[in-house]
């Protein structure tokens, strides 16, 4: 099976995927809602593939806000040793879908680092705790994506590598699609006969969520690729 489906947060934009083997599609795609604040209900999402499945896997993760920061102080750091990187934010994920890290260097070399606290003891460890790394050259955009990280703390650390002047200042944007907002039920046990549509519920609970924008995603796909399609949620609350 060959499963393909782009996703961009920023601009809610996905388009079904396609391949050479059969299609796997769901609708609607993006999926968009508006609902007040404190209420609960369900929409609907259908899914539809052309080949037969052992078993469908559904799941949802959110609502939250993505994170937007501008003007932020970089300094010439020592460009052999990220550990002197002069920015560090620090997140905490728990029942994430994405975590999505984007950097805009302007025209300077900034790369990105991103640590985990993988022995929970509340500080960054250079040698053990890095998970990963995007290091293009001067004048390059960084970007990081996990799909489904594991819960824990999480270091974003921002490192000057050729920084004219020193200090310059950058934007990072942050989307950690995470919470408990969002669920899905209606997911059918067993095998599922091709071409045969399957309606699930996406099922959301809004306390707690002030009025505003939200973002959520929703992963589905053959029981042994369960993130083949990921399916952005945007909910609008009023
Ligand atoms: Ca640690
Ligand atoms: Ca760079």
């Amino acid at each position: 099976m060959l499963a393909v489906h782009n996703v961009r947060y920023d601009d809610a934009f996905a388009e079904p995927m396609t391949g050479r083997v059969g299609t796997f599609t769901v609708t609607p795609s993006p999926i968009s809602m508006t609902a007040p604040a404190g209420s609960s209900g369900s929409v609907p999402v259908t899914v539809l593939s052309t080949f037969g499945l052992a078993g469908l896997s559904a799941m949802a993760f959110g609502a939250s806000e993505p994170q937007h920061l501008t003007g932020q102080t970089i300094f010439q750091d020592d460009p052999g040793d990220p550990s002197t990187s002069s920015w560090v934010g620090e997140y905490n994920i728990a029942h994430a879908g994405i975590f999505d890290i984007f950097l805009h260097v302007g025209s300077n070399d900034l790369d990105l680092y991103i640590l985990y606290d993988s022995n929970n003891d509340g500080v960054p460890d250079w040698d053990t705790e890095r998970i990963a790394s995007s290091t293009a050259s001067a004048g390059i955009d960084e970007h990081i994506q996990f799909v489904l990280p594991q819960d824990g703390r999480y270091w974003v650390a921002v490192h000057g590598w050729a920084v004219t002047p020193s200090p310059s200042f950058f934007d990072i944007d942050t989307t950690m699609v995470d919470g408990f907002n969002l669920s899905i039920s209606g997911v059918p046990t067993g095998p599922i006969l091709a071409g045969t549509p399957v309606t699930l519920n996406l099922d959301y609970n809004l306390a707690g969520l002030a009025p505003g924008t939200y973002l959520g995603v929703v992963f589905t796909g053959p029981q042994e690729a369960p993130t083949s399609v990921q399916v952005s949620v945007e909910i609008v609350v009023t």
